[in-house]
C-alpha cells in the first residue's frame, strides 16, 4: 500500500478544539484567498477560484467555482472584490468546516 504524503498548501490554520472547526479570522480569510489572485489585479477571478479548487484538494472540494462566483459575486462583474469576501466567508462558515473568529 502507498502512502501519500498529506498534500501541502498555503493554508496555516489549525483545527479547533471542540468541533474539528479551522478557525480563521475574517483577515486570515481574505489573506488565504488572496494566495490565489495569480494575476495581482485585487480581485479574485473565476478562473482564479478555479484553480484555487485544483489546488487545495478535498478543502475546496465542495466548492464549485462558478457557483460560488456567481453567489458571491453581488455586483455581478464576474470577479469577487474585498467587498464581496464576506459572502465568501459566509459560504465557508456554512460548508468547508471553517470558523470566521473575531479577536
Ligand atoms: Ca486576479
Ligand atoms: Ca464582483
Amino acid at each position: 500500500m502507498v502512502h501519500r504524503p498529506l498534500r501541502h498548501n498555503n493554508l496555516h490554520y489549525k483545527p479547533g478544539p471542540e468541533d474539528g472547526k479551522t478557525e480563521m479570522t475574517m483577515e486570515e480569510f481574505t489573506k488565504f484567498l488572496f494566495t490565489f489572485d495569480a494575476n495581482n489585479d485585487g480581485v479574485i477571478s473565476r478562473e482564479e477560484l478555479r484553480e484555487a479548487l485544483k489546488n487545495s484538494g478535498n478543502w475546496f472540494a465542495k466548492w464549485k467555482a462558478n457557483r460560488r462566483v456567481k453567489y458571491a459575486d453581488t455586483n455581478g462583474d464576474g470577479v469577487i472584490d474585498k467587498d464581496e469576501i464576506p459572502k465568501l466567508a459566509e459560504f465557508a462558515e456554512r460548508e468547508l468546516n471553517i470558523r470566521i473568529v473575531s479577536y
